[in-house]
């Protein structure tokens, strides 16, 4: 099947156009970016702003999807420094996409939603279904995006579905989230000899290794649909603290300077995060089991990072 996937420029998008064509799979990437060198692959990238409707459908009119994976959006930090371009590309910009599905008769459409959409004083894990009141507009934008597309689906019968990433982490270059402070400790780790996180040491919120986020999304992609009871669904790895990240990185790294200095804004969107998700939903209805735990992550990402300061990538 043809798939097309918007924002195939950011952290997650790369990541995916790989899996994708490694299972042989037709893909067009978009984005309203040109291709970043960062991608080496073959592969055809249209522009596609997803604030413009007209754009999207000659895009969709072109190359002919069976589906899509709706992957742009503004994520937590970036997204309340400007708060209004966030719901323009991540409200707008989905209900324009899902639009333009049932206009044209796209069958299929995966969802990227997140833990940023869940706000305070939830239970520990946090279940699949649970009274949802974010606090940042990335969130607000990604609930609705979870709303709208269960509207597609019970009126017009959009095959709607998606997962709820935790903050995810690879050897690559993040993109505004408010998680990032993990994934740096691991590279500017490496490359610097030292990271300050921007959050308590004791800070938890659930964390994922990439490949298993893009297995993840795949698997419930391709899962048969009368296996799924729902549209959305939590997957969980691991909920270590800060401070338990630092340990598991200065096992690998010996004598890197990790350190913690909080920043209120972004401590605030952290503290209003899960600690945990239960993703039984998932693991019953399709599946899902991750492969990597912290210190197995730990081990690939040095080995993964070693090789981007080696060639020059980070
Ligand atoms: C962010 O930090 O905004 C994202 C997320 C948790 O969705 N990585």
């Amino acid at each position: 099947m043809r798939v097309l996937i918007t924002g195939s420029g950011g952290q997650v998008g790369l990541e995916l156009i790989s899996f994708l064509l490694g299972r042989d799979h037709d893909v067009i990437a978009s984005d309203v970016a040109p291709k970043p060198d960062a991608c080496t692959h073959d592969v055809a990238w249209e522009h596609l702003d997803v604030t413009q409707p007209d754009e999207i459908r000659e895009v969709i009119e072109r190359v002919r999807p069976g589906a899509i994976y709706h992957l742009a959006a503004i994520l937590s930090a970036r997204g309340e420094q400007i708060p209004h371009v966030t719901y323009e590309i991540n409200q707008t910009g989905t209900r324009n996409m899902l639009e333009a599905c049932r206009e044209l008769d796209v069958q299929k459409f995966i969802f990227t939603s997140t833990i940023a959409a869940f706000g305070p004083g939830l239970p520990d894990p946090v279940p699949n279904e649970v009274s949802m009141r974010p606090t940042t507009m990335y969130g607000i934008t990604k609930v609705a995006g979870e709303l709208l597309g269960e509207y597609y689906r019970q009126k017009w019968g959009l095959d709607f579905r998606g997962v709820r990433f935790p903050g995810l982490i690879n050897a690559g270059v993040p993109g505004g989230g408010t998680s990032d402070y993990a994934l740096h400790m691991y590279t500017s780790g490496m490359k610097d000899g030292r990271y300050e996180s921007f959050c308590h040491a004791d800070t938890r919120i659930p964390l994922m290794y990439m490949p298993d986020a893009i297995r993840a999304l795949v698997e419930v992609a391709e899962a048969p649909r009368e296996k799924l009871r729902r549209s959305i669904y939590n997957i969980a790895a691991f909920s270590p603290t800060a401070g338990q990240i630092a340990e598991s990185v200065a096992q690998a790294i010996p004598g890197v300077d990790l350190t913690f200095k909080s920043d209120p804004l972004r401590q605030a969107i952290l503290d209003s995060w899960p600690r945990a998700l239960d993703d039984s939903a998932a693991r019953e209805e399709w599946g899902w089991r991750p492969q990597y735990d912290l210190d197995g992550m730990t081990a690939d990402m040095v080995l993964q990072v070693r090789q981007m300061i080696a060639d020059g990538r980070l």
